[in-house]
């Protein structure tokens, strides 16, 4: 039987005992257990981090964090907790958006944070073999001087795990050009919950050997097993990066844009993302990036950041000036100003706009994040029906909802609906919910395109699966977990 309630999916799971604990010491050195229940009992301020996500929206009440550095480790504790029957929560580094990471109850956190091994990279092939707690801007770091690059890169990318990344399936900023982790993960290695260890790290570009199991984890959000390493393929690093800066006159400039952008900068293209114009402006108020001159933004109803990576400059930056020219050039021109980094410091500075947004919102206020998956034409019909919606139920006001806005990766038709409010209320939940999963269900979108289900949208997750999807993922999850110990209450309903 399934419930609705993410703490159903705990009755029937054990809490840590200082029988447990005695247990987890022989496995780990005293240094990688935080317990509140030990004898030398850590204080309870210490196991806060590990029990708030990063919006500090989920909470759970964890009395321990166990930090293995090996496999090994992992294996040996997995084991007992599915014999003790004690749940756990995969653990990166927590900046997961839709309450996965974070406990429901006490369940055992278990943090990949000590495994931080790069095990092997080719240079010849770009195979990259890692430990799954190393941190996704120190594989970059590491990469660099190799002339690589990780195929995927995010806002959270000096916190978050290439384990994280994984279970989650993140998408980020650069899936327009090297598409999704589905492709560029070669192998992993997991833990199984009953301890066993799935050894899938292979470094092939091509196994037609059967099914492909390494699949099922990426995306599971840690509720079949604990991935402990990660084959990937890095990409060549590019020759010559640029970036711009487009402001628009107006929303529905957005898709003719994409598609003339597409088409004169073809293979050089590698980003193309969105900013509505109240998240750009959060941006510049919480200090995200430079702001653009006044004379740039004046009249712009929204903002689109356009990165291109190549192989010679001269030929890359040939190609973009001709694109703002024919922009600006044009009988009606589809923007009003692109302001060209001249420089590392000013791509780095338009970059850090789009890459602060996430920071803005959440210092202007709580917010409520839709990452959604919606044709792209309707990007603003949903923030505007959205902000009605809100506005009908008298709750658009600075008292209760201050922004509704929009960013995504149009390439990707992903949008960011956040919903900034001065703190979470249940009303304010009962008004965005079902209703933007509604929206977006008429749509035929998915609503979560790329931060995961997590314990935020269990109950949602038919206005995106058939019935029938729905169960063969629960006999999957039966199959791998059938005592149901891993991050129990996430993704199912
Ligand atoms: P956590 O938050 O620790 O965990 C996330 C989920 O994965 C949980 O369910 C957890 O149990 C599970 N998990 C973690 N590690 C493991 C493991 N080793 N084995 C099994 N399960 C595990 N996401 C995007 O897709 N694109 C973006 O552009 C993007 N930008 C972001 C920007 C910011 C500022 C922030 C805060 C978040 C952003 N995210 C983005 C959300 C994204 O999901 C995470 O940043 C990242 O992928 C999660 O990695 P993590 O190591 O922090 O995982
Ligand atoms: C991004 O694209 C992230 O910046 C975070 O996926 C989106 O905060 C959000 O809603
Ligand atoms: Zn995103």
């Amino acid at each position: 039987r399934w419930s609705h309630s993410p703490a159903a999916a705990l009755s029937g799971l054990n809490s840590v005992t200082e029988e447990d604990l005695a247990h987890f010491a022989k496995i780990l050195p005293p240094t990688a257990i935080l317990s509140t229940l030990s004898p030398s009992a850590t204080p309870a301020a210490e196991l806060e981090p590990f029990n708030n996500d990063w919006m500090n929206k989920y909470h759970g009440r964890s009395t321990t964090v166990l930090k293995p550095r090996t496999t090994q480790e992992v294996s040996e504790i997995v084991k007992w907790c599915n014999q003790r029957r004690i749940g756990i929560v995969p653990q990166g580094g927590n900046t997961g958006l839709v309450g996965g990471g974070v406990p429901v109850k006490d369940e055992l956190v278990l943090s990949l944070s000590n495994m931080t091994k790069i095990r092997a990279f080719d240079d010849v092939s770009g195979i990259l073999v890692a430990d799954a707690g190393c941190i996704l801007q120190s594989l970059s770091d590491f990469l660099t001087p190799h002339n690589h690059i990780v195929p995927l890169d995010l806002g959270a990318k000096g916190s978050c795990q290439i384990g994280g990344n994984v279970s989650t399936n993140a998408g980020g900023l650069r899936l327009l050009r090297y598409g999704s982790l589905h492709g560029s993960v070669l192998g992993l290695e997991v833990v199984l919950p009953d301890g066993t260890i799935l050894d899938q790290l292979t470094s092939l570009r091509k196994d037609n050997t059967g099914y492909d199991l390494k699949q099922l984890f990426i995306g599971a959000e840690g509720t079949l097993g604990v991935v402990t390493g990660v084959s990937i393929l890095a990409a060549p690093a590019p020759q010559a990066s640029n970036n711009v800066m487009l402001a628009l006159p107006k929303f529905e400039n957005v898709l003719p844009l994409f598609k003339e952008t597409k088409r004169q900068l073809s293979e050089i293209l590698s980003a193309f993302e969105f900013m509505d114009r109240t998240v750009y402006d959060l941006a510049v108020k919480h200090g995200q990036g430079r702001a653009l001159d006044p004379s740039d933004v004046e009249g712009a109803e929204c903002f689109v950041l356009v990165e291109t990576s190549g192989g010679k400059r001269e030929h890359d930056e040939e190609k973009l000036n001709s694109l703002l020219e024919s922009l600006m050039e044009a009988e009606q021109p589809l923007i009003n100003t692109g302001v060209l980094a001249t420089s590392p410091a000013q791509f780095s500075a338009l970059w850090a706009i789009r890459e602060g947004l996430t920071e803005a919102v959440s210092k202007e206020g709580k917010a409520y994040k839709y990452d959604i998956s919606v044709p792209l034409h309707k990007f603003k019909e949903v923030v505007d029906k959205t902000k009605e919606h809100l506005r009908q139920k008298d709750l658009l006001h600075d008292n209760a909802v201050k922004h509704v806005v929009g960013y995504g990766h149009v390439g990707d038709g992903n949008l960011h609906l956040n919903v900034v409010a001065a703190q979470y209320t249940p009303e304010i939940e009962a008004a965005l919910e079902p209703f933007i999963y509604e929206l977006v269900a008429s749509y035929k979108g998915s609503i979560s395109a790329e931060h995961g289900i997590g314990v935020m949208k269990t109950h949602a997750l038919q206005y995106s699966k058939s019935p029938t999807s729905i169960e063969w993922m629960k006999r999957i999850k039966a199959l791998f977990d059938p005592n149901g110990i891993m991050n129990p209450g996430k993704v199912l309903p």
